[in-house]
């Protein structure tokens, strides 16, 4: 019950819910598992499946719930794929952030590039499948609006990014345009992210679960061939994993 309030249209979620679970017993007959198929297989057949479903029902307009500064959590919760004494560091002087794939402007952006766009500041929460939320303040450039500029072709399926500790995932474009989808480079109001929350560059994604929120970016592609993530492979992580 304390979900609710953090999600962000108790309706849409309940709708959602109705869906798959009709969805997944119209499923069952035609889903069987085979002796050609591993459980796991068919299990990451019904997720791929859940993906579509969710990415059908994800409203481009439904925002995140917003917070106040008093409500930020502090001190901030850390996690990875490794401990907090392994965050990688980071050199601004040599960093840069490549895109590529579907776009008009392939290139490579530096940190103060990337913050000399008009930047956008909100609190929002930030929720990790493994159980606990947290709320922060991210400033960066919104998305929609780098996509723009680099002259992506947002009629692509999908933008996956790559990351300096190995990390990556994709998202896909709906979600990708969301209004509160950017690309951060500043948290809690300092000037740059801290390493342990993704110095230089992470993507912060308030519609989608904290394992979608990739830290240390290195690249960004846009593409229409679906390419998963670290979590998504490694546990079957739902791909799409919408709040
Ligand atoms: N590069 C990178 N990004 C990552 C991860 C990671 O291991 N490496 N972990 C993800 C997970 S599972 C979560 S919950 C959030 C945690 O972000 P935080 O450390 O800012 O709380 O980062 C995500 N982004
Ligand atoms: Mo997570």
């Amino acid at each position: 019950m304390t979900k609710e309030i953090w999600t962000p249209d108790p309706g849409r979620r309940r709708l959602l819910r109705l869906s798959l679970g009709a969805a997944a017993a119209a499923l069952l007959p035609a889903c069987s598992i085979t002796e050609n198929e591993t459980v796991e297989a068919a299990l990451k057949r019904v997720s791929r499946f859940n993906d579509a479903a969710q990415a059908a029902l994800f409203r481009p307009q439904t925002l995140a719930p917003l917070f106040h500064k008093n409500e930020l959590t502090l001190p901030f919760r850390f996690n990875a794929f490794y401990s907090e004494a392994s965050v990688p560091e980071i050199d601004e002087q040599t960093w840069r952030f490549k895109v590529d794939g579907l776009v008009r402007k392939p290139g490579e952006w530096t940190l103060p590039e990337l913050k000399a766009l008009p930047p956008l500041t909100e609190i929002t929460r930030l929720v990790c499948i493994e159980g606990w939320s947290a709320i922060g303040l991210w400033t960066g450039v919104p998305l929609h609006h780098f996509l723009k500029l680099i002259g992506a072709d947002t009629s692509a399926k999908y933008v996956a990014f790559t990351c300096a500790d190995g990390y990556f995932t994709s998202i896909d474009m709906a979600s990708a345009l969301h209004p509160q989808t950017m690309l951060a480079f500043s948290f809690n109001g300092a000037a740059s992210l801290p390493d342990e929350f993704g110095f230089p560059l992470r993507l912060r994604i308030p519609t989608k679960l904290g394992f979608k929120n990739p830290k240390h970016l290195t690249g960004m592609t846009v593409s229409n061939s679906f390419t998963s993530g670290y979590w998504e492979d490694l546990h079957g992580y739902n791909w799409f994993a919408g709040l």
